[in-house]
C-alpha cells in the first residue's frame, strides 16, 4: 500500500483539483485526509467513491502522514510545511512560500526532475511548485533551451480568472452576465470591471517597476535551470478567461536555430502538443488547453526583428488549475514513490 496523503486546501480550486488529478492518475494513497480551515472543517466531500469529512488545519494534523499537498496560500505554506515536515511527512507546495529558497526544490518534473533526487514520502522536506505562468512557459521553451541554449527570453501572459482563485472566475461570469444586461457590473475582487476588459496582473507592484508575478517568471525559471546566464523579462496580464493561460515568448538563443528544427524538437517534447496549422491559420488558444494536461504551442516562427538565425517566436496555452498547479504538484508527488 502507498503513502497516506493529506490535502491542504482542499476547499479551494486547486485543492479540488488535487483530487481530480489523484483520481485520474490513480495515484496509489493508502489513507487520505483533507485539510482546510475552521471555515471549511466539517463540510464534507467525496473522493473517489469515498465521503470525507473535512478536517480543521491544526499543528497536529501530520502525524503520521506521509505527503501534503499544499494549496492554502503563503501564509499557511509558512506556518504549517516545516511543522509537516519536521513530523517526517514530505510536502509538495504550490504556494510561493518556499519557492526561492536555498535547498528546497523548485520542480517541474519534465523539466528539472533531477532536483529532487533521492527525497522519497514520508522522509520529511519540502519541495514548492512553480508559479503556473512560470510551468507553463518552461513546458515549452525548456527543451528548445536544452538544444540551443536560451540567452534571453521575453513574455507577455495572457492570464486567467483561475489564478486569482474561485471567486474570482465567480466573479467574471458574474460581471459577463451584469455587462449584457446592461447592469452596473459587481467588484467584489477587483476594483475594475474584469468582464470584457483586462488589466496589468493583480500581484503587488515591485520597487523596480515589475509586478511580483513577472518577478516569479524570472527568478523562478533562472533556479529551475539552474543558471544565471539567462535575461529575462515579463509583461503579466489578466485577460476574462476561466482557467488556462496563454503566453507569448521571444526567445534569443546562443546558436542558430531554425523554425523547423524548433518544431522538431517540441513534436517531440512530453507534456507537450503542437497546433502549429498555418494554412488554416489554426494555433493554441485557452479552450484548447483547459482540462487538459498538456501545454499548447504554435506560431513558431523565426524572429524577424533580428539579422540572424538565433530567435524565435512562439505563443503557448496551458490550463492554470491543472498543470499550472495541481498535476505539477501531483506528478511531483508520483516522483517521491
Ligand atoms: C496567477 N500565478 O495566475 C497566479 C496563480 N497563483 O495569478
Amino acid at each position: 500500500d502507498g503513502p497516506s496523503v493529506a490535502i491542504v486546501g482542499v476547499s479551494g480550486a486547486v485543492g479540488q483539483e488535487f483530487l481530480r488529478v489523484l483520481k485520474e492518475r490513480d495515484f496509489p494513497y493508502s489513507k487520505m485526509t483533507m485539510l482546510a480551515s475552521r471555515r471549511s472543517a466539517g463540510k464534507e466531500v467525496d473522493f473517489d467513491g469515498e465521503t470525507y469529512t473535512i478536517q480543521e488545519l491544526t499543528e497536529n494534523s501530520f502525524d503520521g502522514l506521509d505527503i501534503a499537498l499544499f494549496s492554502a496560500g503563503g501564509s499557511i505554506s509558512k506556518k504549517y510545511a516545516p511543522l509537516a515536515s519536521d513530523k517526517g511527512c514530505t510536502v509538495v507546495d504550490n504556494s510561493s512560500a518556499f519557492r526561492m529558497s536555498v535547498g528546497v526544490p523548485l520542480v517541474i518534473p519534465e523539466v528539472n526532475p533531477e532536483a529532487m533526487e533521492g527525497m522519497k514520502y514520508g522522509q520529511g522536506g519540502i519541495i514548492a511548485n512553480p508559479n503556473c505562468s512560470t510551468i507553463i512557459a518552461l513546458m515549452a521553451v525548456t527543451p528548445l533551451h536544452r538544444a540551443a541554449g536560451v540567452k534571453r527570453m521575453v513574455v507577455s501572459t495572457y492570464q486567467a480568472a483561475s489564478g486569482a482563485g474561485q471567486a474570482a472566475m465567480d466573479e467574471l461570469e458574474l460581471q459577463t452576465r451584469e455587462a449584457l444586461e446592461g447592469k452596473e457590473v459587481t467588484k467584489d475582487i477587483f476594483p475594475f470591471q474584469y468582464a470584457f476588459n483586462l488589466f496589468s496582473h493583480n500581484s503587488p507592484m515591485t520597487s523596480n517597476g515589475y509586478n511580483e508575478e513577472e518577478m516569479k517568471m524570472v527568478k523562478e525559471t533562472k533556479k529551475i535551470w539552474g543558471t544565471g546566464d539567462v535575461n529575462i523579462t515579463a509583461t503579466c496580464i489578466r485577460v476574462p478567461i476561466m482557467r488556462a493561460h496563454a503566453e507569448s515568448i521571444n526567445l534569443e538563443f546562443g546558436r542558430d536555430i531554425s523554425e523547423d528544427e524548433a518544431v522538431e524538437i517540441l513534436s517531440k517534447a512530453e507534456g507537450v502538443s503542437m497546433i502549429n496549422d498555418r494554412a488554416n491559420n489554426r494555433f493554441p488558444t485557452p479552450l484548447d488547453a483547459s482540462n487538459q494536461d498538456d501545454v499548447y504551442v504554435g506560431r513558431v516562427r523565426r524572429d524577424i526583428s533580428r539579422a540572424d538565425q538565433k530567435g524565435l517566436d512562439l505563443f503557448v496555452c496551458g490550463d492554470q488549475i491543472k498543470k499550472g498547479a495541481a498535476l505539477n504538484a501531483v506528478q511531483v508527488a508520483e516522483l517521491l514513490l
